[in-house]
């Protein structure tokens, strides 16, 4: 049985897939994809991944994308150590935060990271380089936000937008988190490692909200002490880029 992991270290989506995968005990070959160099963009790696994106999983030579689908998948086809709840209310309770993740989480987050890690090279990029980008982006929304890097950058109400989902979250997560020590409820299940990347990257941009949300604040502490969080986050091989 082989695993391969196609990711991109500590960015929200590959850090979600990691954490499946750690917390299963899988053990699994890393391919660090870099999105700075745009390996995403590769015809080879495109053949994986029609979107573009990190990350992409090969399990005995069969492709399978997206984060929260990979996390799924293995759980289902390595039963051990389950990441679902036994009951289907449970894994209804869990899926409606990881359909949150993927909704809300995801695009607030993305406002202001790419801002952070991408403008600056977007914007100094030459035309013609930044021309050929923008032309092998297989999706839409990630053309539209390059080509509003390459100007002003993102406008004031696609700021608010993502904060407003930000506190939106949170409030969710609250009042979850105010019953049941996990976000499904007793058990740590596929919605805590969906949420976590985000919840994680908005302490960084919103630390008033940790502070406004104590029980997010005491979930957060819990699962980042889990080992296979811990093995998530720290500086490894699979956090930094062969030669970087
Ligand atoms: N829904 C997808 C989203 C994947 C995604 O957006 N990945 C980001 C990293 S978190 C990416 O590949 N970005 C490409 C880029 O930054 O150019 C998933 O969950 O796998």
């Amino acid at each position: 049985m082989t695993l391969e992991l196609y990711h991109s270290g500590l960015t929200s989506c590959s850090k979600k897939a990691r954490l499946g995968l750690k917390e299963k005990g899988l053990a699994y070959k890393s391919h660090f994809i870099r999105l700075d160099k745009f390996e995403h963009h590769d015809p080879a790696y495109l053949k994986l991944n029609p979107n573009g994106l990190v990350p992409t999983l090969v399990h005995d030579g069969k492709v399978i994308i997206e984060s929260g689908v990979i996390n799924e998948y293995i759980d289902e086809v390595f039963p051990d150590k389950p990441l679902k709840p036994a009951d289907a209310y449970g894994r209804a309770q869990m899926r409606i935060f990881c359909k949150m993740a993927d909704e809300y989480g995801l695009p607030a987050t993305r406002i202001p990271t790419w801002t952070r890690t991408k403008a600056e090279q977007i914007k100094s990029m030459p035309q013609a380089e930044f021309d050929k980008i923008v032309s092998e982006t297989p999706l839409v929304d990630h053309r539209l936000k390059l080509e509003a890097l390459k100007g002003e950058g993102f406008t004031k109400k696609e700021f608010d937008e993502a904060y407003g989902k930000m506190d939106y979250i949170f409030k969710r997560c609250e009042t979850a988190l105010a019953e049941g020590p996990y976000l499904a409820g007793d058990m740590y299940t596929l919605a805590d490692i969906a949420m976590l990347p985000y919840i994680a990257a908005f302490k960084d941009v919103r630390p008033d909200l940790l502070k406004a949300h104590p029980h997010t604040n005491g979930w957060l502490e819990r699962v980042m002490a889990r080992p296979a969080v811990q093995a998530t986050y720290l500086p490894s091989a699979e956090t930094v880029p062969a030669g970087a």
